[in-house]
């Protein structure tokens, strides 16, 4: 019966394609929107190009550029004309430079409750937040949504997460998803969607809720969700937007395979500290820690409310000397609001410098900390060298810890500063789309535009029965996708180059793997648990791959990364005894027998045999056989 369903299972109901409904089973389901953004989005556009369809057929396609605005060098200026000539001939809409993040614009523009979308972004379930299911994924499954292909995913549990009451002073939704990330670890989600139901929902904006839903992406979670309520309607209506409203409820309880309880009342202020989202701090472990730098923004702490918390506090103050204070405002309607009523000069007296609408240091693009700095951010990943300093640390924290630090140069408790400052959402938002370009009426005479960096997709190769090869890396547990393929400033520009950023893969872990792939001709990766968390970028299959990379062999995947390794042809094999990892070590020369693979498969080292499986559906295994998706959909066009 429909009404002893959650809200999520009854969108995906409305969605879905093919397969049962019932955790763990594969299911497909319709893409209503897509969103790329531009540092996925080249690749993503190639991949549509070569589906040779006419239009998108989605009913909403958007294209941000919001990543790779540095252009230092016509790279990224020519992928941002390849995108904006793509999205003028194939029917998408492109949200300029300068417009803002891509899930904030989103949030306020285009999410629509009930609706599903699909973004080449990990943290697309941040449209959770106004009732929809949004889930990240890599660039090739996009498009071929855009090309209207259902999107195939594994039917996730529903967990319940009720909210009571509401949050005490000085407490922000940060502190709401820290506090599950410390419950539940970057692994807690896996396999999952997280469902907000109770009393304590209606005390949460849409954009406090889009908070939560964003950093659900950190938990691993496939999407997170909100109920659409009143507090959506009048988000909705601020917006002007109205007409995309309708009541979505949540909290069937015995629909919920597993009921979480969170009192808003008891949680307080908390820091993520390095290297980990999960490695949750109370503020008296942290208190008094030496900062050199403060960030405001990203995609998780960049709205309105977000903004003037962090200029209430500075008002009238200046920051401490040994700190430098960025702003990056999440969108152009955020920059303008807060420049129309004074904020954006509260910030700037106290010595904020001012950055654009967009990613900036959160993918290390700009304002890197210094050597063995500190330095606390509203964003909501902290790994290792991901902010462009190798040694730097990184805590991740609300807009008024931020705030409140960048007084004190140290990590300072908010609840010290006196009352909290009221700040309301605003009855009407200021709407100007003059930087989002609608698409042209008939685009096929539209030239498309490419630069010197575009280089043509790489090919994948059909899969051997036996693949010989040596095992190039052997990792641990959580390797994350920025570990995989790094980002920052100086890799971002080579995304649609992939042969140029093949030499950097692993540069963090071991700098020598490229080179030593390129040497072996074929080889492995092998990990521990929860292998390729973090982003959804696909250049961390497609990468390997073109290195040579044949397999990756592991204690559990994340499921993007799964996903776009099958996608580029790279078997994602798992170990049958996890005790096993212990048998396999770097440099080891191996033969993997795949001649059975609907049943799994062997790693043969010497005389050992050690057994591998895997959690491929038929149409994953048709794809890797194929050598991706690509020639996959092409073979079943
Ligand atoms: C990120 O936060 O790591 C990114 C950059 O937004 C990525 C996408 C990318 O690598 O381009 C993500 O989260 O998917
Ligand atoms: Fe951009 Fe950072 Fe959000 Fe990724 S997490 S979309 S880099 S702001």
């Amino acid at each position: 019966m429909a009404e002893k369903e959650s809200l999520t299972y009854r969108i995906l109901k409305n969605h879905l394609v093919s397969g049962t409904l019932s955790p763990g089973e594969k299911i497909s389901v319709k893409v209503d929107q897509t969103l790329t953004q531009d540092a996925t989005g080249t690749m993503a556009y190639l991949q549509f190009e070569s589906l040779g369809v006419e239009r998108v057929k989605t009913r909403l396609s958007v294209s941000y550029i919001d990543h790779n605005t540095l252009q230092s060098g016509f790279m990224n200026a020519d992928d941002h004309r390849y995108l904006q000539s793509i999205a003028t001939r194939y029917g998408i809409y492109l949200s300029r430079a300068g417009n803002g993040i891509c899930h904030q614009v989103h949030l306020e523009r285009f999410g629509v409750p009930g609706g599903t979308l699909l973004g080449s972004d990990s943290h697309t379930p941040t449209q959770g937040g106004i009732g929809m299911i949004a889930i990240g994924a890599g660039g090739l499954d996009v498009a071929l949504a855009m090309a209207g292909k259902p999107f195939n995913l594994n039917a996730p549990e529903v967990i319940g997460v009720h909210l009571k009451g509401s949050l005490p002073p000085w407490v922000g939704a940060k502190d709401v998803i820290l506090e599950l990330l410390r419950r539940l670890t970057v692994k807690g989600g896996v396999g999952k969607v997280m469902e907000y139901f109770g009393g304590g929902v209606q005390s949460l904006s849409v954009p406090e809720r889009a908070v939560i839903t964003n950093m659900g992406a950190e938990l691993g979670a496939t999407t997170s969700i909100f109920p659409s309520d009143d507090v959506t309607k009048a988000f909705l209506r601020a917006q002007k937007r109205l007409k995309s409203w309708k009541k979505l409820p949540s909290g069937i309880k015995e629909a919920y395979h597993k009921v979480i309880t969170l009192d808003l009342r008891d949680v307080q202020p908390l820091v993520a500290a390095p290297h980990s989202p999960d490695n949750v701090k109370t503020m008296v472990e942290v208190e008094g820690t030496p900062i050199n730098q403060v960030c405001i923004g990203s995609c998780t702490n960049s709205s309105y409310r977000d903004l003037m918390t962090a200029a209430a506090i500075l008002k009238g103050k200046r920051i401490h000397p040994n700190v430098g204070l960025s702003i990056s405002p999440g969108s152009r309607q955020v920059l303008t609001m807060v420049s129309r009523n004074g904020a954006l000069a509260s910030l700037i007296d106290a010595g904020a410098r001012i950055l654009e609408n967009a990613c900036g240091p959160c993918i290390g693009m700009g304002f890197s900390p210094p050597s063995a700095g500190v330095s606390l951010r509203t964003f909501n990943r902290n790994f290792k060298g991901r902010s462009g300093t190798k040694d730097a640390d990184v805590y991740l924290v609300s807009p008024a810890v931020a705030a409140a630090s960048a007084l004190t140069g140290e990590i300072t408790d908010p609840r010290t500063l006196g009352k909290e400052p009221q700040i309301r959402a605003p009855r009407v938002y200021p709407i100007n789309d003059n930087m989002i370009i609608p698409p042209a009426k008939k685009g096929k005479d539209v030239e498309i535009v490419r630069g010197p960096n575009i280089k043509p997709l790489p090919k994948g190769q059909a899969l051997a029965g036996k693949i010989t090869g040596e095992v190039l890396l052997k990792v641990g547990d959580n390797i994350t996708t920025d570990h995989i393929m790094p980002a920052g400033a100086k890799i971002l520009p080579l995304r649609s180059n992939v042969p140029a950023i093949s030499e950097y893969v692993f540069e963090t872990v071991d700098p020598t793997f490229p080179q030593r792939a390129r040497q072996a001709g074929t080889g492995f990766v092998v990990g521990g648990n929860n292998y390729g968390q973090g982003s959804s970028r696909e250049h961390a299959a497609l990468a390997p791959m073109h290195l040579g990379v044949k397999a990756v062999i592991t204690k559990s995947f994340a499921r993007i990364h799964q996903a776009n390794l099958v996608n580029f042809g790279i078997v994602p094999l798992v170990f049958v005894n996890e005790e096993d990892y212990d048998r396999v070590e770097q440099g080891d020369k191996v033969t993997l027998d795949l001649s059975r693979l609907e049943k799994g498969a062997t790693l043969i080292k010497g005389k050992e045999k050690i057994p591998l499986t895997h959690g491929l559906g038929e149409r994953d295994l048709a794809v890797i056989r194929a050598g991706g998706s690509l020639l996959y959909a092409r073979k079943t066009a």
